[in-house]
């Protein structure tokens, strides 16, 4: 019994070596889906500053931090929220529980890019890498920006206007 496992143990590496390629990604710790960049007055001008906002599920079995990110196009990224109408930057990034979505929509949470290095209008390009406590960095797909309505009527359809 013993030494016939030992013999599959042995076995495993030859099997797996001409299936399996030579760098095996690995699993993916956090998900991002639906992720898009308000193109704003806000955001207009260099300097301003505008929102992002997707789904962000935490694959894993352990709970992963959002704590901030880096764009090619902003000075400064921070996780921001929006509490009674007032936004401000969360005090401790933005928490993700094993195996659930967070959704960052406008009137809620959203990452903030700040010190835009150059404006944002609808079709501008926005890369985001966003960056993890618990969670390696996630290199989103580069987003187009849009402007509110376009997100309201995709992400927001109970509103009326
Ligand atoms: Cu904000």
């Amino acid at each position: 019994m013993r030494r016939s496992a030992l013999i599959s143990l042995a076995l495993v590496p030859a099997l797996l070596a001409p299936i399996a390629p030579a760098a095996v990604a690995a699993p993916a710790q956090v998900v991002v889906a639906d992720a898009w960049v308000k193109a704003s007055s806000f955001s207009d001008h260099t300097g301003g500053m505008t929102g992002v906002f997707m789904k962000i599920t935490n694959k894993t079995k352990r709970a992963i931090t959002l704590l901030t990110g880096t764009s090619s196009i902003a000075g400064m990224v921070e996780t921001h929220q929006v509490v009674d109408g007032v936004m401000s930057k969360t005090a401790r990034g933005i928490k993700l529980m094993p195996g659930k979505t967070v959704t960052l929509e406008p009137g809620g949470l959203h990452v903030m890019l700040m010190g835009l290095k150059k404006p944002i209008l609808a079709g501008t390009k926005v890369d985001l890498t966003l960056k993890f406590a618990g969670a390696n960095p996630l290199v989103i797909k580069p987003m187009l920006a849009k402007t509110a309505a376009a997100g309201e009527e995709t992400y927001d359809p109970g509103m009326s206007h």
